[in-house]
């Protein structure tokens, strides 16, 4: 099957790409599209849904959205859903380095990465996955692999940041991999009905 990915991250679709490798991932981009939502939601899975649902509108055809972020409880849950916007309009490693002051002097460096894939099938068709991957934020940025917060975010129980990963490694136990794994099994279980 074909999903339309509501998404302009890269590494967000690489790793969908990764993961499903039964589904043929698009961007809006792959198919001329130009395609930009206004992420006003309280929840990621508002935002996730919102994203799937206005490009469903626009083609008619099967899409997905992801919503995701890190959540860090000792900044009352920032960035959260607003992860792509903490600091404003800098640069990744700026916001990484934004919030690593954020948390200096903080005991508690835990945080929880979050990850809402919604999947609009039809009108009334929908698929909803949330997942999680706890862990710590370190003290300095390590690894240029990945994306995003990738750099300072390591998962509890492994020895490196999912940016000194590779791919699989961190698919094996991120919020994304997790999540889409999940929704692998479904959309795989009857593929011609969940085209329908
Ligand atoms: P789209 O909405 O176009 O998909 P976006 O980057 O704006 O792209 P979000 O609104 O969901 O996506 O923001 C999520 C931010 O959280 C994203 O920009 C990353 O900085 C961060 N993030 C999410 N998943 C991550 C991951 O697996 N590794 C590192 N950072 C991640």
């Amino acid at each position: 099957m074909t999903l339309l990915l509501a998404s302009t991250n890269a590494g967000k679709v690489r790793e969908f790409r990764r993961v499903l490798p039964e589904v043929q991932v698009l961007t809006p981009r792959d198919r001329g599209l130009t395609y930009s939502y206004d992420e006003r939601g309280a929840t990621f899975a508002d935002n996730a849904l919102g994203k799937a649902r206005h490009l469903f509108a626009m083609t008619g055809t099967a899409t997905a959205a992801d919503d995701s972020g890190l959540v860090v409880p000792a900044l009352g849950g920032a960035p959260g859903v607003r992860s792509a916007r903490y600091g404003g309009d800098i640069t990744q490693r700026r916001r990484n380095l934004l919030l690593l002051d954020a948390l200096a002097g903080a005991a508690d460096r835990s945080a929880l990465f979050v990850c809402c894939v919604a999947v609009v099938l039809a009108e009334q068709r929908l698929l909803i996955v949330q997942e999680t991957v706890a862990g710590t934020v370190v003290r300095a940025p390590r690894g240029d692999g990945g994306f995003g917060y990738d750099p300072i975010f390591q998962p509890h129980g492994a020895g490196a940041t999912f940016a000194q990963m590779d791919g699989s490694a961190k698919d094996a136990i991120s919020h994304r991999g997790r999540a889409l794994r999940r929704l692998r099994q479904v959309l795989l279980e009857a593929p011609a009905a969940a085209q329908r």
